[in-house]
């Protein structure tokens, strides 16, 4: 039965066997707590019914050597040098060819990696590649089928910046004034230089801009759409097509 199915593919015009349905990979983009992980967070809720996994650039921090640990306040986290693109890259690509992937796993409180634990990343029909500098490498960012970006005004973002790194992200330095204070020296010493020469310049590889981030549900709705289209046209070269597809290829 088998070698008779694949003979009907063959034959057909509309299914390319030879071109596999390769993963639709999204970039979201955008400065520190512009509302990245909201957006994605929402496609991926609307997108309840494919299989999307997420990839954060986070975890591509190379991780702090002792020295550099000693005087974290003099590292700039912003910058595309923290992260190991290679690695990013190699990943993207092999979750692209339908392979599985380890992701490294960054730990923010230490600024280390876990050397030892890794996360499992399954091929999937939808890849979502997050993080401030995603669109700034040229080879990452062909790999994209669409490049989002979330544009969000500068004080929101710091204003969210200082809530979250001191309420929420669990740093264990006491004061929440004092930590506030650190962020405020910190965002114009690194954060904001970093994003006006690294990240702004990178908006202009954006499809698509969304004003006000996770607020803007018009925007996400419109995004969810052109994915969900996208996925639909996907599935005429799927390589294992539903049954009464093979069935009404063998009437004709
Ligand atoms: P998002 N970052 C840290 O604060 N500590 C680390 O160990 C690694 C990264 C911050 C980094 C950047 N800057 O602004 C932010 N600093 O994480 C990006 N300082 O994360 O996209 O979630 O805002
Ligand atoms: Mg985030």
């Amino acid at each position: 039965h088998s070698s008779s199915t694949s003979a009907a593919y063959s034959s057909s015009t509309l299914i390319d066997v030879n071109s596999p349905k390769q993963p639709f990979v999204i970039g979201v983009s955008g400065g520190t707590a512009s509302g990245k992980t909201t957006v994605r967070d929402m496609i991926i809720q609307q997108l309840h019914d494919h299989r999307v996994v997420l990839v954060n650039q986070d975890s591509f921090y190379r991780g702090l050597t002792a020295e550099e640990s000693e005087r974290v306040h003099e590292y700039n986290f912003d910058h595309p040098d923290a992260f190991d693109t290679e690695q990013l890259l190699e990943c993207i690509e092999k979750l692209k060819l339908g392979q599985s992937v380890h992701v490294p796993i960054y730990d923010f409180k230490n600024h280390r990696r876990c050397s030892e634990s890794f996360r499992q990343v399954n091929a999937s029909d939808v890849i979502i590649l997050e993080g401030i500098l995603v669109f700034h490498d040229q080879q990452v960012r062909n790999l994209m089928n669409m490049k989002i970006f979330v544009d969000t005004d500068a004080d929101v973002r710091l204003a969210r910046r200082i809530r979250r790194d001191t309420v929420e992200r669990g740093r264990d330095i006491n004061s929440v004034l004092e930590q506030a204070k650190l962020l405020f020296l910190l965002y114009a010493k690194f954060v904001k230089p970093a994003f006006d020469d690294f990240v702004l310049p990178s908006k202009k590889y954006a499809d698509v801009i969304i004003p006000r981030g996770g607020e803007n549900h018009v925007a996400i709705d419109l995004i969810v759409q052109h994915i969900r289209t996208k996925l639909g046209l996907h599935d005429l070269c799927k390589i294992y097509p539903n049954v009464n597809v093979i069935q009404s290829t063998f009437q004709i």
